[in-house]
């Protein structure tokens, strides 16, 4: 009798278990509801470095002297930064969250902190950068999230220091330096959250490890269930390529970074690029055009992955006006064709080096970026359904030929875009139920 009730106990614990991990698993699954369909997000590194005009952290003990970075706060004084302003610029650049850098490698804190003194508080500027934008991201309704260094090549008890982790510190200590970063954590979710995200960064070095990875993903779940962390929070992302490790701690999104992530529609993702070459401000940097700008957009949507795009504001804090108006660009094109990007998932045609596609409901829209030199037409796979219209959001009347095994579209030469020429087919089912398919290159 006793061996049947424990049988009955396991299945039964089996059971609530699965169901927990179910839920777990759903909720997480909302969750990442907004985040997906918001597709576009604003990244922003900015700190007393924007004086010098180099590389936010990596700069600090190679292009400039130790002791000359760590003392560029005492000159940050950005009288035109007007956090307001900023957030318009990304709602009118059609995106729909902001990660900005509460405090990159350089050890310096963006905000009224009582942990430390190298913070903004006590630069002539005297005012809370994180307050400004937390409240201005609500006032406006854009999702304000933040960035967080890991790492700190500036703190004494953080091992390894600048330039790039290559120096070591003399009396560091490393568990003392955790609860340090923890104290920071509960202070940023106490002052300024709820965030959208928590995007951290700066886990690939040694002293970082498993177990304090999962000891903060643990906090800060427990400070926010609903907020979202990306995978560096742990040590199990390759490379730029960003893509996290299996079995290792992966938070909620993965994160290649200055690339177009790999099409995947089981794992979310989001590509980190900048708009000009630098994270934070550089003067006359290369900015990049408007046509590369919306190739990126379209295809990280395609791949199912998000694009956050950075900008480094200038030591005034103002945004360069050329980055702005690159930006409103950006916007002024998604106002018109963002149907094809917002709440989209990428696929079914996985993206190739002239096109890309995007579905939702029972519309998938095909995104041709370089038509083919000659070809009145585009040769595709044959959809596993029935196309009952076609029509194209950048104007003109395509035309739709149907053999056994391919889809020919035509359209006149006059609505082939130099940028974008979005074709919308109309199918008999939902458009998210056709499993994945590959192009031919050409
Ligand atoms: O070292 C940082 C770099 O400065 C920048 O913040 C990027 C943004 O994702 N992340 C690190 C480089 O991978």
């Amino acid at each position: 009798m006793k061996s049947v009730l424990k049988h009955y106990f396991l299945l039964w614990v089996c059971i609530i278990s699965t169901d927990v991990l179910v839920l777990a698993d759903d909720s997480i699954k909302s969750q990442l509801e907004w985040w997906r369909a918001s597709r576009f997000g604003m990244f922003i590194h900015w700190g007393p470095v924007s004086l010098s005009g180099h590389e936010i952290g990596w700069s600090r003990g190679d292009q400039v002297p130790i002791d000359i970075y760590d003392n560029l706060y005492k000159d940050f004084n950005p009288t035109n930064f007007n956090a307001e302003q900023w957030v318009k610029l990304a709602k009118n650049a059609g995106m729909k969250y902001l990660v900005f850098t509460s405090r990159h490698h350089d050890g310096f804190f963006m905000w009224d902190t009582e942990l430390s003194d190298y913070n903004i508080m006590h630069t002539p500027f005297k005012r809370d950068v994180l307050k400004e934008l937390a409240d201005a991201c609500k006032k406006h309704d854009l999702v304000f999230c933040i960035y967080f260094s890991i790492l700190d090549w500036k703190h004494p008890d953080y091992p390894l220091g600048s330039p790039g982790g290559r120096t070591k510190k003399p009396n560091s200590d490393m568990d003392r330096y955790y609860k340090f970063l923890e104290a920071q954590i509960k202070e940023l979710f106490r002052k300024y959250g709820p965030f959208g995200v928590v995007w951290f960064d700066g886990e690939w070095e040694a002293p970082w490890t498993d177990q304090y990875a999962t000891n903060l993903y643990r906090l800060v779940k427990s400070l926010q269930p609903t907020v979202l962390v990306n995978n560096r929070v742990g040590k199990g992302r390759q490379g730029m390529d960003g893509i996290t490790v299996p079995g290792q701690l992966g938070g909620d999104f993965d994160t290649p970074e200055q690339r177009i992530g790999r099409f995947n529609i089981d794992r979310p993702w989001e590509s980190c690029i900048t708009l000009c070459n630098q994270w934070s401000w550089k003067p006359n940097d290369q900015l990049k055009s408007l046509k590369e700008c919306i190739h990126t957009l379209v295809k990280t949507t395609g791949g199912d992955g998000n694009l956050l795009l950075n900008i480094g504001p200038m030591p005034t804090g103002e945004i360069e006006p050329r980055q702005a108006i690159r930006l409103l660009e950006i916007g002024d094109w998604l106002e018109k064709y963002g149907e094809s990007i917002y709440a989209t998932r990428g696929g079914p045609f996985k993206p190739n080096s002239f096109m890309a596609s995007t579905r939702k409901d029972n519309i998938i829209y095909l995104h041709i970026l370089n038509w083919p030199t000659n070809a009145d037409f585009i040769s595709i796979p044959k959809l596993p359904t029935k196309i009952t219209k076609i029509s194209a959001l950048t104007g003109g009347s395509p035309q739709l030929t149907e053999s056994v095994d391919s889809l020919k579209i035509q359209i006149g030469q006059q609505f082939r875009h130099t940028i974008d020429t979005i074709i919308k087919l109309q199918i008999n089912r939902s458009a998210l139920e056709i499993q994945p398919i590959d192009l031919p290159e050409k």
